[in-house]
């Protein structure tokens, strides 16, 4: 679907920065957030005509911080009736093509039960809260998003360019993602619209951590299952459905499919480039910014979330999966 002139004119009247990530999209403005120009037309349009159903689950995130896990496991679970894992479309379609964003394909999300976005919470188009709809939010060590984004947007920008010297540095990409100038950044405000969501409608809003979920996954998936509304019977894991929905779901075997290697994500026509699959299953692992970043620039980063999140309830959240990973 291609912007009307009305949004892309509402869009050339914002206040733009250069995007060190990338030589060719500034980034915009909006509502508090920063976006590349074809990812905020999408969501200025979705604003206005996304209406999920009653029944809709929406997976919301900032990137790189577990949504396309988060999607697996979402769909394998809601399915899990309808397919053994050994049928899941899981295992030739890519879950960004299973679950998708309602912001950049919203014909593929009409009617769908469970979609997903990295709109920031209060960006959410107004029938998302008006319709009463679930929202499920994954959230990740900052440190590790920045690692995954540099690393994730490096391998992007190399294959477009085909140029070995199209690389960035790892502290220019910090640098800005701290400075609250990244792609649907400041992240901390990304988390916190979501968590004071959570704290109002607890019901309503379920909040996930990457890193919890790597730790102690079947107790969440099946929180999770009991979020969507299709908890797991007894006889379910007594039958281990639960682990077989996890081992469908791992970055192993998810890396190891055909649709990984061979497909590409293409959420619409007017997309102006398609991402290999593969770039979205990296390492998975939980304290890899150790890395690629100097102790200082984790305590850096560490400071801003403690600073950010203060009184939030947030705060000791996040010192507390610190203090998990570096033990
Ligand atoms: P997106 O927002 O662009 O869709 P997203 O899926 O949120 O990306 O994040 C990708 C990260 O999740 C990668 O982390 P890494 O760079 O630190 O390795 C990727 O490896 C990780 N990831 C993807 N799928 C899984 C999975 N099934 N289990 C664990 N981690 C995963």
């Amino acid at each position: 679907m291609a912007a009307d002139e009305g949004i892309k004119q509402l869009v050339s009247t914002l206040p733009t920065k250069p995007d060190c990530n990338s030589t060719t999209n500034l980034l915009y403005q909006y509502q508090g957030f920063w976006y590349h120009q074809y990812y905020l037309e999408h969501l200025i349009a979705a604003q206005t005509h996304f209406t999920p159903e009653p029944n809709t689950t929406i997976l919301c995130s900032y990137p790189k911080t577990g949504t396309t896990w988060l999607k697996a496991l979402s769909f394998a679970i809601t399915t899990r009736t309808h397919y053994t894992p050994s049928q899941s479309p899981l295992l030739s379609r890519f879950p960004h093509d299973c679950v998708p964003f309602f912001e950049l394909a919203p014909s593929a999300a009409r009617n769908k039960s469970l979609v997903a976005t990295h709109i920031p919470c209060t960006s959410l188009p107004a029938a998302a809260a008006a319709s009463g709809c679930k929202l499920a939010y994954i959230c990740r060590d900052p440190k590790d998003v920045v690692v995954s984004l540099w690393q994730f947007l490096r391998k992007q920008k190399k294959e477009e360019d085909d140029a070995e010297d199209a690389d960035m540095g790892i502290e220019e990409a910090f640098e800005q993602f701290c400075e609250g100038n990244s792609f649907a950044g400041p992240y901390w405000d990304h988390v916190l619209g979501y968590w004071r969501a959570c704290l109002e409608f607890p019901e309503r809003v379920l909040f996930v951590r990457y890193e919890e979920l790597k730790r102690e996954t079947e107790r969440c998936v099946k929180a999770l299952a009991d979020f969507l509304g299709c908890g797991f019977s007894l006889e379910e894991e007594k039958q281990g459905i639960v682990q077989g929905i996890i081992d469908l779901c791992s970055i192993e075997s998810l890396k190891g499919l055909d649709v990984t290697k061979n497909g590409r994500f293409a959420p619409t026509d007017s997309m102006p480039y398609t991402i290999h699959n593969s770039s979205f299953y990296r390492k998975g692992e939980v304290g890899d910014w150790r890395n690629f970043l100097t102790e200082e620039m984790g305590a850096r980063l560490d400071n801003i979330m403690a600073d950010r999140f203060a009184g939030s309830g947030l705060g000791l959240w996040f010192s507390a999966s610190n203090q998990e990973t570096t033990n």
